[in-house]
Parts: C-alpha cells; sequence; structure tokens
C-alpha cells in the first residue's frame, strides 16, 4: 500500500555544510515545528557518501513517523527502503523510475512548463513540484522564476498534488497558499539556514 502523504510542509533538505545544526539535528528541529515531509537531497556527494548520510536521517524520521523521500538516485532510495524518489525531467525516465521503485513508493517529477504539465503520467507519477517561484541560490541550475502567477498558472493545469518550491519564506509561502492551489510548499534555505530551524517551520506552517 502506498503510504498517504502531507504535502503541506515539505522540507528538502540543503548540503550539510550549509545546515546549520548538522542535517539531523536541523531535520529534528524542523520536524518538532510541523515540517511534513522531509526529501534527502545531495548535488556533491557519491552515492556511498549520501548513503551514510540519510541512513542516522532516516532513523530518526522512521522513528517519528515522518516520510523520507530520496532526490535524485533512485537505487538509493531503493536500497534503504525509502518511502519514495523526486525526479526532474532529465534524470531517469519516469517509467523506468516507477519499475525500480515499485508500485508502493511516492514518486514526485518536477515540472516548470506547460507542456510538461500536459505529458504528465498520472498512472506513474504521485505528486509535482514546481518552480522556482522566487529567484533561489540553492540551485544552481534552476530555470528563471515563475512567480506566483505563473505558479499558479500551471498549479491550475495539475492532475496530480502540486508543491510549490523557490525562494520561499513566510511572506511568499502565505501568498502561494492563499491561491488555494497547493498541496503544499517545499523549502530548502529557510529552514537549514535558519537560527531557530523549529520556529522557522511553524512560520512556514
Ligand atoms: N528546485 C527548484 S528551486 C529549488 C529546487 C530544489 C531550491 C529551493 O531552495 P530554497 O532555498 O528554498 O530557495
Amino acid at each position: 500500500m502506498k503510504p498517504q502523504i502531507n504535502y503541506h510542509l515539505y522540507l528538502v533538505t540543503d548540503e550539510v555544510e550549509r545546515c546549520r545544526y548538522g542535517l539531523v539535528e536541523t531535520v529534528k528541529r524542523a520536524v518538532e515545528g510541523g515540517v511534513t515531509l522531509v526529501q534527502y537531497r545531495s548535488e556533491k556527494l557519491n552515492h556511498e557518501e549520501q548513503k551514510a548520510q540519510v541512513l542516522p536521517l532516516q532513523a530518526y524520521l522512521r522513528s517519528v513517523g515522518v516520510p523520507l523521500i530520496i532526490n535524485d538516485n533512485v537505487q538509493l532510495a531503493v536500497e534503504i527502503d525509502a518511502e519514495g524518489i523526486h525526479i526532474g525531467q532529465n534524470d531517469m525516465p519516469v517509467a523506468e523510475a516507477r519499475a525500480l521503485i515499485g508500485p508502493d513508493k511516492i514518486l514526485g517529477l518536477t515540472v516548470t512548463t506547460a507542456e510538461q504539465m500536459s505529458k504528465v503520467d498520472t498512472t506513474m507519477v504521485d505528486n509535482i513540484g514546481c518552480g522556482p517561484v522566487f529567484p533561489t541560490i540553492t540551485k544552481d541550475d534552476a530555470p528563471p522564476p515563475m512567480g506566483v502567477e505563473g505558479w499558479a498558472k500551471l498549479a491550475r493545469l495539475s492532475p496530480l498534488p502540486i508543491v510549490a518550491i523557490g525562494g520561499l519564506n513566510q511572506e511568499r509561502t502565505a501568498a502561494i497558499r492563499a491561491t488555494g492551489l497547493a498541496a503544499g510548499v517545499a523549502v530548502v534555505s529557510a529552514i537549514c539556514a535558519a537560527e531557530d530551524p523549529t520556529q522557522a517551520a511553524k512560520d512556514l506552517l
């Protein structure tokens, strides 16, 4: 059975050196503030390094019942039996990723254009990540920001729960939620770099 996922406040983890209290402690504090879902993301580390880093995080998240999603590295998600994966348009094809993880895992897909949205295979994909809404310093290869209106246009076309990402802070998150179109918001630096990740998470609820 596929787990029921609450996308309301989706924490995507930054590289460990940009997590103010280290990876697990930062996530712990954020979960105490209300984070509902965590995606492990590292663009720098190799497979074994990612695995060593994510296992203690997974142990903590399991202890509190918060699902863990792995960014891009489908093989890692399979090896550690994570709850799901998130992939981009230039990563592995969706059908291949679904075949590897099986029917009971969550598959998230990044969508940044209406054309991509029209091609989403709802038999394979569970959720859409869409952004950057605002400029971000966290993703090097991010396309230009689409703004709340641009995001809302795509969200109206989405056949699946859609999450906003990119440059989101308290005020911008409120603007996204006010559209009534978001299943959730995803943040990296607003929580990982915060002096008080618990309060930062509460502010984004
Ligand atoms: N995908 C689109 S923007 C982004 C990702 C992973 C990074 C968002 O990071 P931040 O720090 O919340 O702007």
